[in-house]
């Protein structure tokens, strides 16, 4: 049978009856049938779905597709089959690039009828997390001296940091929080990069940082070199010395934590050169020393002694004629405060008597 073009969709009766030739006419026969031209109707709880980290994997199955869209084909005239009835296409998906994606959506009815594709959105919103690694994980920083200005020089201070980024997402940040450092007490800090992409993932990578104070102390002194003479006034302190050389210590980092001379080789009685030494220390256990030269020049008056303090001449006899003959003569011996340290003309001796003035100027060097 046939059924006319124009016959609107919906159900319909149909009898049929037969007449022989001699008019009799028979008992109807009937039948329903249906009219079916139009395709189902698909609708959906999502048109557009994410895949974001941690979502569940794209589906691999048709149903899944079906489940993850809500998707549902409804057809008012003879129905979708209750198995088979919707088909998806989702070749255009691909889970390793980011992108937005169409799946489309196609059901028909028992009759034959198909709808025309029904696009949603499949947006490939993750794929993997950004990376970043630092050049060295420890970096150090020297008390006392300026931080990096920028997160440029914070990353050059810890050897680089090399990022990384997967399914065409692109690194759009890299920020360095230091805001643990203290810089003007030594220790270790966390300093954390964070690396951000275009998806707005991002990663991080924790450096440490240790501030410490490798620089000597500086000692400054406005003298390096003083003498002691007759009537100074002797030198006996730490203070004392510091003063005199006009001596300081001063340290950049963590600071002077002692500051000592040592001018235990000055000997007052004794006429040389010496050596005194300033020792300065930081608080991190770094010294610095200076030499300085300390001259005594004065280490006590000289000494005469006569070992005949009368000496009897004979009328007629002849008087000594040169100093060492009046030196031998009342057996003089001169002496002046020791000094070891250099060859040097010991003593000097001028010869007076009371009855014969010898010229000034006659001295006598004993060696
Ligand atoms: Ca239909
Ligand atoms: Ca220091």
């Amino acid at each position: 049978m046939t059924i006319p073009a124009g016959l609107s969709d919906g159900g319909y009766t149909v009898s049929v009856t037969a007449t022989d030739v001699a008019g009799n006419v028979s008992t109807p026969k009937t039948a329903a049938f249906t009219v079916d031209r139009t395709a189902p109707v698909i609708t959906s709880t999502h048109t557009s779905v994410t895949y974001i980290k941690g979502s569940p994997a794209a589906p691999t199955t048709t149903q899944g597709w079906i489940d993850l869209y809500g998707v549902t084909a409804t057809d008012s005239g003879v129905g979708v089959p209750a198995t088979g009835g919707i088909t998806v296409d989702a070749s255009d998906v691909d889970t390793t690039t980011a992108g937005t994606y169409t799946v489309g959506f196609t059901a028909f009815d028992l009759a034959g009828n198909e709808t025309t594709k029904y696009d949603v959105s499949y947006v490939v919103g993750f794929v993997a997390d950004p990376t970043i690694t630092l050049g060295s994980n420890t970096a150090f920083f020297e008390l006392g001296t300026t931080p990096p200005a920028d997160d440029a020089a914070w990353k050059t201070l810890f050897g680089g940091a090399t990022t990384g980024t997967s399914g065409g997402a692109t690194v759009t940040s890299v920020i360095v929080d230091h805001s643990a450092v203290d810089s003007a007490v030594a220790g270790s800090y966390d300093v954390v990069f964070a690396v951000t992409d275009s998806l707005g993932y991002t990663a991080t990578a924790t450096g440490t940082l240790v501030v410490r104070d490798t620089t000597k102390p500086v000692i400054s002194a406005t003298e390096t070199e003083l003498t002691y003479t007759d009537g100074d006034t002797k030198i006996t302190t730490d203070a004392g010395w510091i003063a005199a050389y006009g001596a300081a210590a001063t340290d950049s980092g963590s600071g002077i934590a002692s500051f000592n001379v040592d001018a235990s080789s000055v000997d007052y009685a004794t006429a040389g050169r010496y050596v005194v030494t300033f020792t300065a220390r930081d608080h991190a256990g770094n010294t610095e020393t200076k030499n300085v030269n300390y001259t005594v020049a004065f280490a006590g008056a000289p000494s005469i002694t006569l070992g005949n303090p009368v000496v009897t001449y004979e009328m007629g006899d002849d008087k000594p004629s040169s100093q060492a003959d009046w030196i031998a003569a009342f057996d003089v011996t001169a002496e002046t405060a020791p000094a070891p340290r250099r060859s040097r003309c010991r003593s000097i001796v001028r010869l007076w008597t009371s009855q014969h003035r010898l010229p000034r100027g006659m001295t006598w060097c004993l060696l």
